[in-house]
């Protein structure tokens, strides 16, 4: 049985198709490296399983390009997306067209050709800006006020996935983990601080440092995914999930005590610098995993094991590049 990922050259797409190669899956990877690294697929070519189509996700009839003839098909995951949030404030219809219009194409097309189910990557920022308490899926609805043109399409396209009933949408917060890419001022801010902590620069925090964030480790993300398409039943007997479900562990860190952490992890003694506010933070942003919980799955590596694993995997990866 062979199973798509969209944006395979990603962050956690790269991990999702590894972990499926790993448990003996055939996996058809795209990308069109709009923010992919060739670098990620690297680990993935080592399995005779994956095949790479370089292609968009708006290039009609796509679905069928990845689709080898005469091979039991499983589960569309849908991870290719304009994925910066200023990006998408500066290109409203080009986020628009990839992650709403071409993702809904995505899903007819998965429907016609036959595929079991279609996994969506959602996102926190379809609950537009939040108070202190956690959001429950409810909490997202046709009046929800977005941030930006990303949690606005990101929105759209969760409703037609989970109105179809071979779709499921996981809304995650914010994920980490290694391959997360530090290059840009608009980079996950985990990725930057390791970053930065072990290159010996100083942690710039934007703002006051009392923002909180809900962080999750990739591995957990890719085990949600497995859950939501079947294939990992942590509780026995379960089949696939339908409709919409929060991906988070349920807990707050400030990014000024983040900070303070990889400083540890990194040997860092630099104070941390304060910059400017970034347009459009939300001050607070904690998940409600209640409801996927109730399948059985669990996050299985907490925040300060990711955090070490992370920097280990950077540094790791720089003792072998210098
Ligand atoms: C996350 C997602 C984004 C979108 C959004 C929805 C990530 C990487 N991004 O954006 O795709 O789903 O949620 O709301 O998960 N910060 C610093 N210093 C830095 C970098 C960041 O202080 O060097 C702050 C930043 O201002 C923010 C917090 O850290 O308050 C988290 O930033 P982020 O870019 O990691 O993630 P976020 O929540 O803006």
């Amino acid at each position: 049985m062979f199973h798509i990922v969209t944006g395979a050259a990603g962050f956690v797409g790269s991990h999702l198709a590894e972990r499926l190669l790993g448990q003996g899956f055939e996996v058809v990877g795209l990308d069109n490296f709009a923010t992919g690294h060739r670098r990620n697929l690297e680990p993935l070519s080592a399995y005779p399983g994956f095949h790479f189509v370089e292609g968009d996700i708006r290039e009609k009839s796509i679905i069928s390009r990845l689709s080898p003839s005469g091979k039991a098909k499983g589960s569309v995951f849908h991870l290719a997306a304009v994925v910066s949030v200023p990006y998408s404030v500066a290109h409203p219809d080009e986020t628009m067209e990839v992650n709403a219009t071409a993702t809904k194409s995505l899903l007819d097309q998965s429907r016609q050709f036959g595929f079991q189910r279609f996994v969506f990557a959602g996102s926190a920022a379809e609950y537009g800006a939040t108070g202190l308490n956690a959001v429950t899926e409810a909490d997202a609805g046709p009046n929800t006020k977005h941030l930006s043109p990303y949690g606005a399409a990101k929105y759209e396209a969760t409703r037609a996935v989970a109105a179809s009933p071979m779709g499921v949408s996981l809304r995650f917060f914010n994920l980490f983990g290694p391959r997360q890419d530090p290059s840009s001022p608009y980079s996950g801010v985990i990725s930057r601080f390791v970053s930065f902590g072990a290159q010996g620069k100083p942690l710039t925090v934007f703002g006051d440092g009392g923002q909180t964030r809900d962080f999750l480790y990739v591995s957990d993300a890719v085990d949600a995914y497995l859950v939501a398409a079947g294939l990992a039943g942590f509780s026995q007997g379960d089949g696939p999930l339908q409709g919409v479900y929060n991906v988070g562990r349920g807990q707050r860190l400030s990014i000024l005590d983040l900070a303070e952490k990889i400083k540890a992890l990194t040997g860092n003694t630099l104070p941390v610098e304060f910059g400017p506010e970034r347009a459009g933070d939300i001050r607070h942003s904690l998940a409600d995993p209640s409801k996927l919980l109730a399948t059985g799955y669990r996050p299985r590596v907490d925040v300060d094991e990711g955090l070490a694993r992370t920097v280990e995997s950077l540094m790791a990866h720089e003792e072998a590049t210098a």
